[in-house]
């Protein structure tokens, strides 16, 4: 039975990745942090009780920032593949945190290499490193590829630039079969609520209900290139399965901006939306409602606003992927639409949005929590 090692199994890619490693036959291990409230949410429903002996899911206290975890839970586990999805994933947060991201982001990477080399492991354990679209930054060449200069442009990219190379250097250095899956932006109902696309369907989702008045967004002409992460876990696991170590950019090759998915999701509602003034004046007015997943909406309600409050210090304007290499080498192709996925979103965030507003209606009062960044 093959053992693979996940970090970030209680992210949005960790928890998809585990499951499908699972149904491939692997016995998957985790790395969690230690939280002061349960955050293992996205995989509870994969849990196996550690008490019985065939469990094939196992999760171990640890972290990127410290070597001793990382060393005693490889040397425990001696992993045929590792998947490093670990991360402060968050472009606007790395430049409130940009030494933590730093420490996380890149020298977590270096961290688990050394593990490897250290322990002997470099000839049996594949690694694969999450790096992202991000490292593009000020786009050098559209679409991007695998061979697209890289300008990154936040504390986050400067960090995964980092371990790009660090992966590439261990590759090259020592022989370790370790590739970089570039991946271009992918969401999914366990998208982290405060990345843009959860953060619309899900604040959507709550104003029909009537659970919040008004959305607050940044840059709403930003483009980007949207796949669904249960796709994109799929490829991860190809690139280790191959000859040779290489590196593979992951999209889907179509672009649209945030606003689109505004759009999209409140369509998805039956909600149609007029937007209005530009810049930091923009806003989004109910032009109709139909249907009634939208109780609490009439005409006229303004529904979103721009706050310059979610403006980055440097932004990253336009992404695009060129998955050629992975279509023609790994035969892999994106099966779910940015359209599709945004409608299984919405649909999720809506079932939440009715639990909440059926219990605020029997007297149960639940604050919403709201989204900042
Ligand atoms: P998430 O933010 O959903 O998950 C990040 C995971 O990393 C969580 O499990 C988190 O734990 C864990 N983590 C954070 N800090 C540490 C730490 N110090 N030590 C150990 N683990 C830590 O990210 P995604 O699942 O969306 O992304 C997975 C990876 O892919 C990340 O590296 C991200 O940067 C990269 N990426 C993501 C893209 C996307 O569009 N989703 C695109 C390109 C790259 P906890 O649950 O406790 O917070
Ligand atoms: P990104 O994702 O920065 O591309 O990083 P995010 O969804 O946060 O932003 C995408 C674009 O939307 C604009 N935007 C807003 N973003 C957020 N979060 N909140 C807002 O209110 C808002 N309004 C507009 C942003 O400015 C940006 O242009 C994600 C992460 O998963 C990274 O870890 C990963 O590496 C990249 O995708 C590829």
């Amino acid at each position: 039975m093959k053992k693979a090692l996940i970090t970030g199994i209680t992210g949005q890619d960790g928890s998809y990745l585990a499951e499908f490693l699972l149904e491939k036959g692997y016995e998957v291990h985790g790395i969690k942090r230690r939280a002061s409230s349960f955050n293992t949410q996205r995989v509870d429903h994969i849990y196996e009780d550690p008490h019985t002996d065939s469990a094939r899911f196992r999760l171990h206290y640890g972290d990127l920032t410290d070597s001793s975890s990382l060393t005693r839970i490889l040397s425990e586990v001696e992993p045929d593949e590792v998947y490093n999805l670990g991360a402060q994933s968050h472009v606007a947060v790395s430049f409130e945190a940009p030494e933590y991201t730093a420490d996380v982001d890149a020298i977590g990477t270096l961290r688990l290499l050394e593990a490897i080399r250290f322990l002997g492991l470099e000839k049996t354990t594949r690694f694969y490193q999450a790096s992202t679209s991000e490292l593009y930054g000020l786009v050098q060449e559209t679409p991007q590829r695998e061979a697209t200069p890289f300008h990154p442009r936040s504390p986050y990219a400067v960090a995964k630039l980092y371990a790009y190379w660090i992966t590439v250097n261990y590759r090259e250095a020592f022989g370790i079969y370790a590739c970089n899956g570039i991946l271009f932006n992918h969401e999914s109902p366990r998208r982290g609520e405060t990345f843009v696309t959860r953060k619309i369907t899900r604040g959507l989702a709550n104003i029909a209900q009537g659970l919040e008045p008004c959305l607050y967004m940044g840059n709403l002409d930003a483009l980007r290139d949207w796949g669904h992460a249960r796709d994109y876990v799929r490829m991860q696991w190809l690139m280790l399965q191959q000859d040779e170590p290489e590196d593979y950019v992951i999209a889907t090759g179509k672009q649209y901006a945030v606003r689109d998915f505004v759009t999209w999701s409140a369509a998805e509602l039956g909600i149609e939306l007029a937007f209005s003034g530009e810049g930091e004046a923009e806003i989004a007015t109910v032009v109709s409602v139909t249907g009634d997943d939208a109780p609490a909406l009439s005409p006229g309600d303004v529904i979103l606003r721009v706050d310059p409050r979610y403006f980055r210090p440097a932004e990253v304007e336009t992404l695009l992927g060129n998955p050629s290499k992975a279509k023609q080498k790994l035969g892999w192709e994106p099966e779910v639409t940015a359209r599709e996925m945004c409608a299984e979103m919405v649909a999720y965030d809506l079932r939440a949005a009715r639990r909440h507003a059926l219990l605020r209606e029997h007297g149960l009062e639940i604050p919403v929590s709201v989204e900042e960044r």
